[in-house]
């Protein structure tokens, strides 16, 4: 009679570990993360700059979420929301200087704890040693583009090749060589691309060379109608951009000394191998020649930065989007595809040049947005396109569900599988909340704020200034109607909405500003 309980027990018990939410095999789930990818770079989110036919090929074959946003649009303190589920002020990387605290539940480490093998290749960010995994090799702090260094549990050792594509090569040597096939996988692949200082591979170098590519309309955004945030933020393509480091114009005296990041750009080109090299000079050297002759000033010379750093960028998600189809490729060679979640997300978003910018942080559409596409045949309904808002902080619980994972109760974000399935839950959120508190590099002012499906209100605490945009009537986000009479009841109700959120998500009391 013990016996037989104990067997009925067993068999509950290992039933319950190995079947996912929907009672089918527990997926494997692929993971791809790049750093600054911005959504308006995706051709399956209506991107007017470039193709990304492989992404897109994701995106019909599952259901891409067209309002995804970060909840603090910096490295890592996004990736410490995806892995953890919670909101900043709860996981402790609030901003790039914050070290991790690896003790804290993750859904790397759930998924381990309950039978998964666990790897990660790549851009990590997070200062201590991954945890929750059995297999890992990242990139030191932001890594390099060229022959990059992996830390490994055994240390360090330098690649040849192109980041992207040897973060992939590793990837794919553990899918196919060195996993344990008999359990389900989690594959963590995360990109150095497209971020600073924007170096494509070889192979994309030519790739945009005879096209101009369109502008955006708030290249020359004067800021008229903003707080002091907006003017005094250090992130401009026509002031903070560098010619050698950024722009990859050396200068045409060898000797000159370099201020800035321009001294560290020809260590970065050293990387290369001499083939490399010369197919890196074969291409900017002639292009260099003519930029110094035109000799352009003013608006012109804007132009020509951005030109210059948008195909930079784009020439590197040319090559994440490869990669994304080689690893696409591998999983169907392998018959893997139909019991895989393929995840595809960036950290945050980035601004291509829309008000006059590069980088993130800011609360605004370019960089509060991300990409966020998931696969999960029979599960996920292919070529959907949600609508709902959903953040980074939904990732974790999504991934443990799609697992059959229960969530600690810790977490803050809401599982996305029923959105996957195709189903309309009605209490979905009407509202995400938002913080940045970096003040540092790039000189933008902490801020917080809430983001409905056609408001956003945003809070500058150290200027006490308020913004607040109508996203259906002013998409750029280029009026603010704070203090305008015609929008003083919805402030109102946005600046309530705003304080019902920093309550429900813990925001400790001394960072409540808002009466
Ligand atoms: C580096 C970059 C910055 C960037 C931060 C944060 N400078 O400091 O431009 O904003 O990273 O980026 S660089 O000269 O080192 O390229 S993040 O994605 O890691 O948050
Ligand atoms: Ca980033």
């Amino acid at each position: 009679m013990i016996r037989s309980l104990y067997n009925i027990l067993l068999f509950v018990f290992v039933s319950c570990c190995t079947r996912d939410a929907f009672g089918g095999e527990q997926p494997n789930i692929v993971f791809v993360m790049t750093d600054d990818h911005a959504s308006a770079a995706v051709s399956a989110y209506h991107s007017k700059i470039n193709q990304t036919p492989r992404l897109d090929q994701l995106a019909e074959q599952g259901t891409l979420f067209e309002n995804a946003f970060c909840t603090n649009g910096i490295c890592a303190p996004s990736r410490a929301v995806f892995l953890t589920g919670t909101h900043s002020h709860i996981n402790g990387v609030e901003d790039n200087g914050d070290v991790f605290d690896g003790s804290q539940a993750t859904f790397p480490s759930l998924l381990q704890q309950a039978g998964y093998q666990t790897a990660l290749f790549g851009k990590w960010h997070l200062k201590t040693d991954p945890t929750g995994f059995d297999h890992w090799e990242v990139l030191p702090g932001q890594g390099h583009y060229y022959s990059p260094e992996f830390v490994t549990k055994e240390g360090k050792h330098v690649v040849r090749g192109y980041c992207t594509d040897v973060t992939t090569d590793k990837a794919l040597n553990w899918l196919t060589e060195q996993r344990d096939q008999s359990r389900p996988f989690l594959l963590m692949v995360q990109h150095k691309a497209p971020h600073r200082s924007w170096m494509p591979g070889t192979d994309h170098l030519m790739l945009y060379e005879d096209v101009q590519i369109p502008e955006p309309e708030t290249l020359f955004d004067d800021y008229s109608t903003r707080s002091d945030a907006a003017r005094n933020q250090e992130m401009s393509i026509a002031n903070d951009m560098w010619m050698s480091y950024d722009l990859k114009v050396p200068p045409t005296d060898p000797e000159a000394s370099l201020d800035g990041p321009d001294r560290w750009a020809n260590g970065l080109l050293e990387r290369m191998t001499p083939k490399e090299r010369v197919q890196w000079e074969a291409a900017f050297n002639p292009r260099n020649d003519e930029f110094i002759k035109k000799n352009l000033h003013g608006k012109d010379l804007v132009r020509w930065k951005y030109q210059r750093y948008i195909k930079n960028y784009l020439r590197c998600i040319a090559s994440v989007d490869d990669n994304v189809g080689r690893l696409l490729d591998s999983i169907d060679a392998a018959g893997l595809s139909d019991n895989t979640v393929v995840v595809y997300v960036s950290d945050q978003g980035f601004y291509l040049g829309e008000h006059g910018w590069y980088d993130k942080r800011f609360m605004y559409e370019p960089s509060l947005r991300l990409p966020m596409i998931i696969r999960w045949p029979g599960q996920a309904v292919a070529g959907q396109r949600r609508q709902e808002l959903v953040q980074n902080l939904d990732m974790a619980q999504t991934l443990l569900d799609a697992a059959g994972v229960a969530s600690p109760s810790r977490m803050q974000g809401r599982s996305l599988t029923p959105l996957l399935r195709g189903e309309a839950p009605e209490d979905w959120r009407s509202s995400i909340y938002y913080e940045y508190s970096e003040k540092g590099i790039h000189n933008v002012e902490p801020h917080y704020g809430v983001r409905t499906d056609q408001y956003k209100l945003i809070y500058f605490p150290e200027l006490d200034a308020w913004e607040l945009y109508d996203l259906h009537k002013d998409p750029n986000e280029v009026h603010n109607r704070a203090n305008d009479e015609a929008y003083a009841a919805i402030q109102k109700n946005l600046r309530e909405e705003l304080q019902r959120l920093r309550v429900h998500y813990q925001v400790p009391a001394v960072k409540t500003l808002v009466e």
